[in-house]
């Protein structure tokens, strides 16, 4: 394409309102279906992206952050670059936030007043942390001089790594590490974050004292892993709190109130350091857009991950209804299934002169997403132990020949050198879609 015809097509796509495809969200999920539908010859100027951040994070990066293993600037790219280098500048990068859809006129309304229009629609908005659910939480983060700290925001995990770092000395030192009871990006988080701490603090505090309280039932969803965890807990003098939700941050008196969910009973603990996950919950615009189910997250059938009720509009990822983990794993998996079928969803339309979604694909022709996702446990400094599973039937599902319920090095290696080359270089191009190809090699005996 020349120069001028490039300005043109620019021009010209930056005027036009109507898209062939509209994506919500440019975390992993959009990006890589825009890239997939790209690279499937749908032409870039077809495809809409509609993210208002200013930065496009590699957020399994974030606890390695918090752990003094990597740094923020790492994990992290501008939003408008990596969408022109995985799309070209042929596709129209929207920065607004989205208000509203309506999903019967095919629309979304914008934060400007403006509107889009889409014959397909890509739902991969993410979830929100719900930091002022947490009475206390967000003045505690945003103070300095408190020891209250989260690997779920950019500042506050820079501020994890200064906090385990200076209370390390302390004598008596007691630690707690929360987890809430609802779902929340990579459910084991909360603890890798503990077992990097606790690493540390085991050479220099002279007593440790750190507990792990979850509003969840389990440590970890898949049992194969959950047991193994218990059993690092144990050996490394960690109290396992269940059903203990955080409700209250006395900053005062540095206490934290928990309320025990079978009983309703709220308990206070004392605290040196506190590292807090957040509750989460999806975007308000999608059940008031009448997309989500009656949890808010947009309600797809867990196989197609088309939309229960709109053939056109598709959904992965963290806001997606999809029962399973929320992880960068999962949504490579779901990337392909969802790029495939919302290809055949088109084609079909195509082919019967049908409006947008109202064609009936053959069942065959839609392709299946097995619940696959994967959480690379870091247990400490050159240990991980790589949890693979699905999330639909909770059985591990491991792409390697040995058992990778024990903790190792080989597995760190590859979380902290190969996985961000593959998430940049890979995912967000539409050139990686999970280990799923790599397994008949690698663990031809299917041992799990
Ligand atoms: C993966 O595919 C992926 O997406 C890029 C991740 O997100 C960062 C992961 O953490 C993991 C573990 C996988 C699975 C990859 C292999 C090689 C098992």
């Amino acid at each position: 394409m020349t120069r001028s015809s490039r300005t043109l097509s620019t021009v010209t796509n930056n005027l036009k309102n109507h898209f062939k495809v509209a994506v919500v969200g440019a975390g992993p999920g959009g990006l890589s279906v825009a890239s997939q539908l790209k690279n499937s010859l749908l032409p870039a100027k077809d495809i809409a992206i509609i993210d208002p951040a200013e930065y496009h994070f590699y957020q399994p990066m974030w606890t390695l952050v918090g752990g003094g293993l990597k740094t923020i600037e790492e994990s992290r790219r501008p939003m408008s670059d990596v969408i022109q280098t995985c799309l070209s500048q042929d596709a129209r990068h929207i920065a607004h936030r989205v208000e509203r859809i309506e999903p019967q006129e095919n629309r979304i309304q914008l934060s400007d007043g403006s509107q889009i229009n889409y014959d397909y629609l890509v739902l991969s908005p993410g979830i929100q942390c719900k930091w002022d659910a947490i009475h206390g939480l967000r003045e505690a983060l945003e103070d300095e001089d408190s020891p209250v700290c989260s690997i779920y925001h950019p500042r506050y995990a820079r501020k994890t790594w200064r906090l385990i770092q200076s209370v390390g000395s302390k004598a008596d030192l007691k630690a707690i590490f929360t987890q809430p009871s609802t779902p929340i990006k990579c459910a084991g988080a909360p603890q890798k974050i503990m077992y990097l701490a606790e690493e540390l603090w085991r050479l220099s505090a002279p007593s440790l004292q750190i507990s792990f309280c979850s509003g969840m039932g389990k440590i970890f969803s898949a049992e194969k892993y959950a047991k193994r965890l218990e059993k690092i807990c144990e050996n490394r003098g960690i109290a396992v709190r269940l059903f203990h939700e955080l409700v209250k941050l006395d900053s005062g008196s540095r206490k934290a109130l928990f309320k025990h969910l079978p009983t309703g009973n709220v308990e206070g603990f004392d605290y040196d350091f506190i590292h807090v996950t957040p509750p989460m919950a999806p975007r308000p615009f999608v059940s008031q857009s009448g997309l989500g189910n009656d949890a808010g997250y947009v309600d797809v059938d867990k196989y197609s991950l088309q939309h229960l009720k709109y053939k056109n509009v598709f959904s992965l990822g963290d806001a997606s209804s999809l029962p399973t983990s929320k992880t960068a794993a999962a949504i490579a998996s779901q990337t392909s299934v969802l790029a495939s079928n919302l290809l055949s969803q088109m084609e079909s339309d195509t082919r019967n002169k049908a409006a947008p979604g109202s064609s009936t694909v053959p069942a065959e022709s839609m392709k299946q997403y097995d619940g696959y996702t994967s959480c690379p446990l870091i247990t400490g400094r050159g240990k991980l132990m790589l949890a693979e599973f699905s999330g639909y039937d909770l059985q591990p599902r491991e792409t390697f020949w040995f058992d990778q319920g024990e903790e190792r090095e080989s597995m760190y290696d590859l979380t902290l050198k190969v996985l961000p080359f593959l998430y940049w270089e890979g995912m967000l191009k539409g050139l990686w879609n999970g280990p799923a190809k790599l397994k008949p090699i690698l663990n031809p005996l299917n041992r799990n």
